[in-house]
């Protein structure tokens, strides 16, 4: 059994929380940090059962011991009288379905072993770790590498604003971009304002409007996210926290889930102003932001995070494929023709334009194809998916969700910002 004085992982997982609660903002973060990760990664969901001979003289105390030592989550419990057994009145059968943390699954059996009989674990399934109140996505800050490193020969983007990690409670930093860098937003920002009129859906256009007029966008300053993180929040409880490059699939989409848009400040390198592969301010401010000031855009992107939450890593790929066709590259109808509304269209003059020609493919958006279709990220789609409306859209989503496997149904309560887990035999 575990001797740590620190007790079992959640139990240190919840000291350091209070450590973290205690600690003054400027504080950095770090220490240890990375043990808590590492310790609530993977939780597994075990279902045991075992005997217990003679379960009225001892054992059933020692039992539940057992579970109660490893913080083992039960989520059901039964007994009966044992069919088999020679003295019928005092042998039990255990029928039990808990939640432990992974690295103790082997210990949690053994130690059974010591007390009980004929233990056999029937399924066994890992749950992937998953933030389940917004305060967990501090620990959603995992950045990969996009690119092979002999591919990556000049990398395009300027990292002139140094990012610290921030938690999801510190105000959003205010940057003070050079001169050169409010050039390349001129240049972007000129350009494609001078496209939207005729290439972005009509969501974009009226959000876009709204932020020219309440939120400084305009082509002489880069916008502060704080301001824009003010205003989506009004809009459609959006908000959005600095990230400092590409996060994996998992954290990024868990982060919709809560409706926290994590977004990336500095921007694109001057030399490419017109297409990068990679996330930078013009991309999110405007690709990203006006979609999210969206009443159903909003909520087909938390569906999405909704679902990536406790999924498998094959179903994370097919929910970053689905994220990738619609909200970066998706395309709709609208009064008989085809707009934009994906991000990373309507941040590339290239591609906007490239995308509403007729030489790309367009085909319709259906969750079950698009979830697994290749797609390419260091230049322009060969295809793209045209979703019919957002409310059709996120309708088909959530359907295409109901069918990912997972142990467990999960609900959004938004006046707590948490995830509630409601368990399933
Ligand atoms: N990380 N910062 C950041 N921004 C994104 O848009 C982003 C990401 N990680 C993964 C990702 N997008 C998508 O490709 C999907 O995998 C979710
Ligand atoms: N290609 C987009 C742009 O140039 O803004 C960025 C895409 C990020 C996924
Ligand atoms: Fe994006």
């Amino acid at each position: 059994l575990p001797t740590d004085p620190a007790g079992t992982p959640d139990r240190r997982a919840s000291l350091q929380e209070d450590a973290e609660k205690d600690a003054p903002a400027t504080e950095p973060l770090g220490k240890g940090e990375g043990l808590v990760w590492e310790e609530e990664e993977g939780r597994a969901t075990l279902i045991l059962t075992f005997t217990l001979r003679n379960a009225k003289k001892a054992g059933l105390s020692k039992t539940a011991k057992v579970f109660e030592t490893f913080e083992a989550g039960i989520h059901h419990f039964e007994t009966r009288q044992a069919k088999k057994s020679k003295n019928t009145t005092d042998d039990l059968e255990f029928f039990v379905k808990c939640e432990v943390h992974n690295s103790d699954v082997s210990v949690l059996i053994n130690s059974l072993k010591k007390v009980a009989e004929d233990v056999k674990t029937i399924r066994e399934e890992r749950v992937p770790w998953f933030p389940k109140k917004i305060r967990d996505l501090d620990k959603c800050h995992h950045l990969i590498a996009k690119y092979e490193p002999d591919l990556d020969h000049d990398h395009p983007v300027s990292l002139s604003s140094s990012l610290t990690r921030t938690q999801i409670r510190d105000p959003l930093p205010r940057v003070e971009y050079t001169v050169q860098e409010t050039a390349t937003w001129r240049e972007v920002y000129r350009k494609l304002s001078s496209l939207y009129p005729t290439h972005a859906c009509k969501q974009y256009l009226d959000a876009f409007q709204q932020l020219e007029k309440c939120c400084g966008y305009q082509e002489d300053s880069i916008p502060q996210l704080q301001d824009i993180s003010r205003f989506l929040k009004e809009r459609t409880g959006f908000q959005l926290r600095p990230v400092a490059g590409l996060l994996s699939p998992r954290d990024f989409l868990a982060s919709l889930a809560f409706r926290v848009f994590q977004s990336t400040q500095y921007i694109r390198h001057s030399s490419s102003p017109m297409h990068s592969p990679e996330p930078d301010c013009c991309h999110e401010l405007l690709g990203h932001v006006p979609m999210l000031a969206d009443k159903e855009f909003a909520q087909f992107s938390q569906a999405i995070g909704l679902a990536s939450l406790g999924s498998s890593d094959v179903e994370i790929e097919k929910l970053a494929t689905l994220y990738w066709f619609t909200i970066e590259f998706g395309l709709c109808k609208q009064n008989g023709s085809i707009k934009a509304y994906g991000a990373g269209l309507l941040s590339s003059y290239g591609e906007l334009v490239y995308a509403l020609s007729n030489k790309p493919e367009h085909k319709p958006f259906d969750p079950e194809l698009t979830a697994v279709h290749p797609y390419q990220d260091q230049i322009f789609q060969p295809v793209y998916f045209v979703a019919e409306n957002f409310e059709d859209a996120t309708a088909k989503l959530q359907k295409y969700a109901l069918k990912i496997k997972k142990p467990f149904s999960l609900h959004y309560d938004p006046f707590t910002c948490s995830i509630e887990v409601l368990n399933t035999l």
